[in-house]
């Protein structure tokens, strides 16, 4: 049984339930409420001494945190289908998309960050969005130029059928339009964004039709 500590606006926790939706798997949904900070309390903290969600348990035994690791541990155990192409170059690429946005867009982008920004170097609300505009550009302006680069065009990131890439992307196109980036500037980048907005796994992973959504 699968048991998944979530936010229905977090981006991470967003990305986990793509790749649940996609392998066909589905979990318990226990709400962790970050506007109440309750990822600092104590009993979360004891799951993820990092504060973080999501958090993924696994029959009440294995607590997996860290969604690259929760989801290559998803591929390992749950081959099919695949998130990952094949051919091992085509892999490479598809992981370096997805790192595009896991290690050099959301990080920095993310509520604590913003909330030190805020708070320590006192920033207003115009700087703040001005910070996460200028990093979700160069990240997607980087992801647009590495699709042509590889001669992808579509439906969705790489070939023809949702891998990793997406499962990373769409998140942040999610978190992009809250912060009122344009997206307008790619047009690639929003045509995969329709392509997997017609998959069941996307659309039953959304922010907007989670349980903690309406609280
Ligand atoms: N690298 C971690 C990042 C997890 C993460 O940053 N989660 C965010 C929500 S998207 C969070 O819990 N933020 C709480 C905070 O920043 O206070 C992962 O991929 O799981």
């Amino acid at each position: 049984m699968l048991k998944l500590h979530t936010f229905f606006r977090s981006g991470t926790s967003h990305r986990l339930r793509i790749a649940l939706n996609l392998k066909g798997l589905t979990a318990e949904h226990v709400a962790v409420d970050l506007r109440k900070e309750k990822h600092l309390d104590a009993a979360f903290k004891a799951l993820n001494p990092q504060g973080l969600v999501p958090v993924l348990e696994v029959d009440d035994q294995l607590v997996l945190t860290q969604t690259p690791a929760i989801i290559e541990w998803l591929e390992e155990r749950h081959p099919e289908p695949a998130l990952l192409p094949a051919d091992i170059d085509a892999r490479a690429h598809v992981r370096a998309l997805a790192a595009v946005v896991g290690c050099d867009i959301h990080p920095i982008n993310n509520r604590r960050i913003l909330e030190y920004l805020r708070h320590q170097l006192k920033l207003d609300e115009p700087a703040i969005l001005r910070w996460c505009s200028e990093w979700i550009t160069a990240g997607f302006d980087a992801y647009d130029a590495l699709l042509k680069s590889h001669g992808q065009s579509g439906p969705y990131s790489w070939g023809d059928r949702p891998t990793l890439a997406d499962v990373y992307l769409i998140p942040q196109i999610e978190s992009a339009r809250r912060f009122n980036v344009d997206m307008a500037r790619w047009p690639r980048l929003q045509a995969i964004d329709a392509a997997c907005a017609q998959l069941e796994a996307f659309q039953k992973a959304a922010p907007a039709v989670q349980p903690d959504a309406a609280a």
